[in-house]
């Protein structure tokens, strides 16, 4: 493929059609994109240097936290606060949120919400592993120190969200709410590239991605949804393939593309679902929707009309397709 633009050319582009925009939201993704670009190096070497395997605390859900969790979080944390143009981050590795109070943070506009490193567990396999992000314009004046309802935003309210995808190729998705756009890292040049200009998610598609062994402990509609996924009715190509990474970020990429449908649902034994609302769901559901796809938590309730309570909050999750999504849905509100 012939490189067209660099992801800093088409933000730099983006940036002229808004004449009152003061380039700080550019400046915002230039760390974004530097982070990504050291993480993306660590991830490619995990299996030579002696970066693989658990860090030895949890984080404050109690889960084993990796030592590329904790690397990838202390890398976006520092490009995020260099630049003065966030005052504040919450990260899935960060019992609350850190306060950038350093003279020009505190002038920041904007807060990130962050997985630093999603789906850490497959890192020592050598399973595709993401990070998620999400960026609010602060409710708090600027001058202050941010505060806990700045991060606690309803989704809707997202000013711009994406995710790297540490694959087989390298790849960063965003979106400033004008459409979902993808750049391919290319290693040898150090630099993004445009790839997959204006993403739109196939309103159907043949794919179902779910984790089957929490099965029994899903609600009775999920479980018939499942069937439904399974059963033979060729014109509508049904049996859909099952395809589950256990990553949510590759999981979520392959739908977009491809057409799909990811479920986390509520289970026994997650009675909220597993996934955190304000860094994994709230940015898929928001790019979801602006590629044409659907993202809710439950029945007529999309996930980025949630107003949030708690900075670790939990959420159901049935996002991608539109139609099977809805799809989904019907099978939830039956009785
Ligand atoms: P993590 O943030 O601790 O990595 O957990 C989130 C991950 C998602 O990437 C993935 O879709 C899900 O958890 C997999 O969970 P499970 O192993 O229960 O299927
Ligand atoms: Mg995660």
């Amino acid at each position: 493929m012939e490189i067209t633009k660099t992801l800093g050319e088409f933000i730099v582009d983006h940036q002229n059609q808004y004449p009152t925009a003061t380039g700080e939201l550019s400046a915002l993704f230039s760390s974004i994109r530097l982070a990504g670009k050291i993480v993306h190096r660590e991830v490619n070497k995990a299996g030579l240097a002696d970066i693989r395997g658990a860090a030895g605390g949890d984080n404050i859900q109690g889960e084993a936290q990796q030592k590329l969790d904790v690397y990838a979080n202390e890398k976006f944390k520092a490009a995020l606060s260099a630049r003065g143009v966030v005052c504040g981050l919450a990260s899935e590795e960060e019992d609350s949120f850190v306060a950038f109070d350093g003279q020009r943070s505190l002038q920041g506009k904007y807060v990130v919400l962050i997985d630093p490193l999603d789906g850490s567990s497959n890192i020592d396999v050598n399973v595709s592993v993401g990070t998620i992000f999400s960026i609010y314009r602060r409710i708090s004046k600027t001058g202050g120190p941010v505060s806990l309802e700045d991060f606690l935003q309803p989704g809707r309210a997202q000013v711009a969200a994406g995710y790297i995808v540490y694959g087989s190729s390298t790849m960063l998705v965003y979106s400033t709410g004008d459409g979902v756009n993808g750049f391919t890292y290319d290693p040898s040049l150090g630099v993004f590239c445009l790839s997959h200009e204006n993403m739109r998610c196939p309103p159907e598609g043949n794919i179902y991605s779910v984790n089957e062994g929490n099965y029994v402990h899903f609600p009775s509609g999920i479980k018939k949804y499942i069937k439904f996924c399974q059963e033979e009715d060729k014109p509508s190509g049904r049996p859909y393939t099952s395809r589950y990474i256990g990553s949510l970020v590759s999981d979520f990429h392959r739908n977009l593309i491809k057409g799909g449908i990811y479920l986390y649902p509520t289970s026994s034994t997650y009675p909220s679902g597993k996934l955190r609302l304000l860094y994994e769901c709230n940015p898929m559901a928001f790019l979801a929707e602006q590629a044409g796809g659907k993202a809710l938590a439950g029945v007529n309730q999309p996930v980025l009309d949630i107003v949030p309570s708690e900075l670790h909050q939990r959420s159901p999750l049935i996002i991608g397709s539109s139609s099977m999504v809805d799809k989904a849905c019907e099978f939830l509100s039956e009785k």
